[in-house]
């Protein structure tokens, strides 16, 4: 390679939705695809349970832990802050990175608990600074829907009132932001349908449109 040759950076995809909207799946199948087209790709999932702030999340998440809202709130954001930095070095060095739930999820849960001193403008605030996604899915599924697809687990958030506020809560912040574009998807058709959603949209996505990363604000 010449001394002119610039790498190109990679793309940071970010699949949201509630849970049981299949994201998990799509993420894999994403990620398996570009490995057979022989892109570098990484795959990232939050909350990130292996780390120390992980296993206080996973304690809190499976009920073994209770945590101050507003705390619990910080450390779900600090999980995703100490990923960052790497996260951005990966991207820089021309790795894709495929990321299975982020900052829209960090906000719309912790404002979904009623609390009334946790709105969802605080919720948001922890976030702004983090590297703002190339392209960002919302995977739509209605919470009845959802619970159908062999029922929500025992995890703290899989109660379908609070899958249902979530999702209003996740449409409320996607209309406040600016600056990102959503692309929402119907997650309740078939996975073969959905992946090949997905798979058209990245696919549009051109070289010009990954050459700016900014920052959530
Ligand atoms: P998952 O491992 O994707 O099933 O996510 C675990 C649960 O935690 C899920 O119900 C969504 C929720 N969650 C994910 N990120 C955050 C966050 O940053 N804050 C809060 N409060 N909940 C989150
Ligand atoms: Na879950
Ligand atoms: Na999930």
């Amino acid at each position: 390679a010449s001394a002119t040759t610039v790498s190109k950076r990679g793309i940071l995809i970010v699949i949201e939705g509630l849970d049981r909207s299949g994201k998990s799946s799509q993420c894999q199948r994403l990620f398996d695809r570009f490995q057979s087209q022989g892109r570098k790709v990484r795959y990232v999932k939050f909350p990130d349970r292996s780390t120390s702030t992980g296993h206080m999340i996973n304690s809190y998440l499976t009920g073994q832990a209770q945590q101050d809202d507003h705390s619990i709130h910080l450390i779900f954001s600090a999980n995703r802050w100490e990923a960052i930095k790497s996260i951005s070095l990966d991207l820089l060095s021309g790795i894709d990175v495929i990321v299975d739930r982020y900052s829209f999820s960090g906000a719309v849960y912790s404002a979904a608990k009623q609390n009334p001193d946790l709105s969802l403008e605080w919720a948001w605030s922890p976030e702004i600074g983090l590297l703002k996604p190339d392209l960002l899915f919302f995977f739509d599924i209605s919470s009845a829907d959802a619970a159908k697809r062999g029922g929500y687990g025992a995890e703290r958030y899989e109660k379908e009132e609070m899958q249902s506020r979530v999702r209003t809560l996740f449409k409320e912040l996607f209309a406040r932001l600016d600056g990102v574009a959503v692309h929402q998807v119907d997650a309740s058709r078939t996975m073969e349908e959905v992946a090949a959603d997905v798979l058209s949209i990245v696919q549009g996505t051109t070289e010009d449109e990954t050459l700016m990363s900014s920052a959530l604000h």
